[in-house]
């Protein structure tokens, strides 16, 4: 028997809201599209449960979904169920097999590489594997894994046909990257999700396992253009400035268009910006053209420093998705207000990011970290301990590049860690330099994106190199800054910006050889 994994339903009675009774629950998360109900009772007695397994047993027949016991196999005997799930202290897969009819699902938790190496052995049809996230619903005797813990347990099933669910904590609001991040380095995915109380503990579970449909078959049509992220090439410091002036190249050459949602105080900056380096700005906000404007763009910069059109924002970032560009997410100011929190949680949730460039505060609060303060939109004290770490372990759970920009700039792709030292402190007394950071990464990454055959990237969710356009974009304002900075007609910060523009307009493959101070860790 084949099941369809992708939304398996594992029941919780207990979790019912007020006034649901279970059959009205179960038949709307049916009805809604589980494609797979487990029935889990911890507490109950015989009688109860048999009842309850044969209630639902009629209800999936009638919507033709496979029905699991959990742990009793006497009672999916009883009822005729499609077959069991196993827990690590219930019964042997090789006893219940020997119970049950022949072609019987039997399915099994695992929280650890161990679990999913008996499992394997046993031959069961598929494995549960959890905790992805925190969650309320059991008692974990195992830590949280989240979703790179998913993926190491996937690289155990290549080869095999057992199929995999992740469980614990899943959420409409944590599905996408759920699913983005729970894939091993060789490429192995998920072949479901398991929730219970986004669906069971729902006023509305029929609109509960809609939204969580839509969002999985979103991602899987992405996944499967955009293809599994493969282990990136190694950098040399040498390897990253050659990169960094052949894209610098590219961008003069193919002038790529760089569409900017961006703020009121930089719009006109971050144009001229776009201009001087060799690309055509673009700084449309309309939701209803942001499907056309997909197809044309070299890369997408969205920048909240100023949230004027959210929904703009949402669309923008799904459709450079769809078409594989670049996306450069700047949460300017995002610990700031609750507001912008919930906005940048949301964007996240909604597409992927290319690029995440941000401040010591501003990604502090993406991380959720306490371990940098912010004063409006600019971060204080000494910053990071240890940034590269930082870096790196943002990286990994945002599965992008991130960009850590300050004094010393640090850059990582969750593998390779680089580190920047240009620039002038006169960037720091000019508005929106930071933005404008975010302009030439959107740049540079454009480049990437064009020089990137779509052959050679079809193992990536986006096409190009997107750790090298992060570095150029970062390289290529510091230089320019060090150049404009000593000009004789600069005297303070006003004339220091027609110089900095200059110094785009004017930046030179040797000054970016001679001047760029690149470390590369890995
Ligand atoms: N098993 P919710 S976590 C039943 O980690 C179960 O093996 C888990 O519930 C495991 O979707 C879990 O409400 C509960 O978080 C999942
Ligand atoms: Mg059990």
């Amino acid at each position: 028997m084949t099941i369809d994994y992708s939304l398996y339903l594992v029941t919780g009675r207990d979790l019912l809201p007020e006034g649901m009774t279970y059959h009205e629950s179960l038949e709307e998360s049916l009805r809604g599209g589980v494609t797979v109900v487990q029935i889990r009772e911890k507490e109950t007695d015989t009688l109860e449960f048999l009842e309850i397994a044969r209630e639902s047993k009629t209800l999936c027949d009638k919507y033709k979904v496979p029905l699991i016991i959990n742990d009793r196999v006497d009672i999916a005997l009883a009822v005729q169920a499609d077959g069991v799930h196993l827990g690590q202290t219930d019964m042997p897969v090789h006893v219940a097999r020997t119970l049950l009819p022949p072609n019987s699902i039997i399915g099994v938790s695992c929280n650890n590489l161990d679990h999913v190496r008996g499992a394997v052995a046993d031959r069961v049809d598929y494995i549960g594997i959890g905790a992805v996230w925190a969650t309320n619903t059991k008692n974990l005797s195992n830590p949280v894994m989240g979703v790179r813990g998913i993926g190491t347990l996937l690289s155990a099933l290549d080869g095999t046909d057992v199929n995999a669910v992740a469980i614990g904590g899943i959420k409409s609001d944590n599905l996408l990257r759920t699913l983005h991040g729970s894939v091993s380095p060789s490429g192995h995915k998920l072949d479901g999700i398991a929730v219970v109380s986004e669906i069971v503990a729902s006023r509305d579970p029929y609109n509960s396992t809609r939204t969580l449909r839509e969002i999985y078959t979103d991602f899987s049509a992405l996944l499967e253009q955009q293809g599994i992220p493969r282990p990136a090439p190694t950098y040399t410091a040498d390897s990253i400035k050659a990169g960094v002036i052949d894209l610098m190249r590219v961008v003069r050459e193919t002038n790529p268009l760089i569409h900017q949602i961006t703020n009121v105080v930089v719009t006109n900056q971050s144009a001229n910006a776009t201009l001087a380096l060799g690309g055509s700005p673009i700084m449309a906000t309309a939701p209803e053209e942001m499907e056309d404007l997909s197809r044309i763009l070299g890369a997408l910069l969205i920048n909240f420093g100023t949230v004027t059109s959210k929904e703009g924002m949402m669309l923008a970032g799904k459709y450079a998705n769809r078409e594989k560009k670049p996306v450069i997410f700047d949460p300017v100011g995002v610990g700031a207000t609750q507001f912008r929190r919930q906005t940048a949680a949301q964007l996240l949730n909604n597409w992927q990011a290319s690029v995440i460039k941000g401040n010591a505060a501003e990604l502090a609060a993406l991380a959720q970290s306490e371990e940098v303060q912010a004063k409006g939109v600019d971060s204080v004290g000494p910053g990071f301990v240890d940034p590269a770490k930082f870096v790196r372990d943002l990286a990994r759970r945002e599965r992008c590049v991130i960009a850590l920009t300050g004094q010393t700039d640090w850059v990582s792709d969750g593998m390779t860690i680089i580190r920047l030292d240009n620039g002038h402190q006169l960037l720091g007394k000019i508005t929106g330099s930071g933005c404008v950071v975010g302009t030439c990464v959107a740049l540079f990454c454009a480049g990437a994106w064009a020089q990137a055959s779509s052959e050679a990237s079809s193992g990536k969710l986006v096409r190009g190199d997107m750790l090298l356009g992060a570095v150029g974009g970062i390289l290529a304002l510091t230089i320019a800054a060090e150049v404009a900075a000593p000009q004789a007609g600069v005297r303070g910060s006003g004339s220091f910006l027609p110089a900095l523009i200059d110094a785009l307009y004017n930046l030179t493959p040797e000054s970016v050889l001679e001047r760029a101070r690149v470390q590369v860790f890995c």
